[in-house]
């Protein structure tokens, strides 16, 4: 089956629904014949990135090592997903500089974070209220939210389904796959 390389860049705040779209997406991709790699917290927050923690300098060097092994998956083929928070416009921007033209797509994952904050899977909100989490995105630290997303899924209104029907659809129609 003929793909282009092309990366889905997740971005959103804890609790958006970033991995479980992405990971919903995969899964899409699997059925249609792509290859396809997803980046997370799971498989790079542990490892590669295991020495960083969530500091603006933190976030920025966890962002560029993400955007290059992003592209190391690119140049293999592949439809790579990036699944974090990815909370400074600059560093998404730089993420985006170092792909080819059109390769680069941003999904904003766009949960208000009154939702989020409501379905708190891990207890970092209630944490992070009590003041015991510092430095805790939409609350203490920032999120810039995305201008000019190619994809705006919006999970509060959509099932996890459709926001990945949603995103499938956008490859099919810019023929990436
Ligand atoms: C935000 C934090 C923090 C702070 C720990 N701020 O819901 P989660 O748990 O699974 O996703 C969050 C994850 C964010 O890591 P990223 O690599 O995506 O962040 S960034 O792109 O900003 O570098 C959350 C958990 O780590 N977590 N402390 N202070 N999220």
């Amino acid at each position: 089956k003929k793909q282009k390389p092309a990366l889905l860049w997740y971005t959103g705040l804890s609790g958006s629904g970033k991995s479980t779209v992405a990971n919903a997406v995969d899964a899409l991709l699997f059925t249609l014949g792509c290859h396809s790699y997803l980046l997370d917290g799971d498989n790079v927050r542990h490892g590669l990135n295991g020495d960083l923690g969530f500091s603006d300098e933190a976030r920025v060097e966890n962002i560029r090592r993400i955007s290059e092994v992003a592209k190391l998956f690119l140049d293999a083929g592949l439809v790579v997903s990036t699944a974090f928070i990815s909370p400074f416009a600059s560093d998404r921007a730089l993420a985006k500089a170092k792909l080819e033209e059109g390769e680069f797509i941003e999904v904003f994952i766009d949960t208000p974070i009154s939702v989020c904050e409501q379905r708190d899977p891990k207890g970092l909100y209630k944490k992070a209220r009590a003041g015991e989490i510092k430095d805790f995105t939409g609350i203490d630290s920032t999120y810039d939210v995305p201008v000019a997303p190619q994809i705006h899924v919006k999970t509060d209104t959509q099932s996890i389904e459709q926001c990945a029907e949603q995103i499938v659809n956008y490859l099919m129609a810019q023929g990436f796959i």
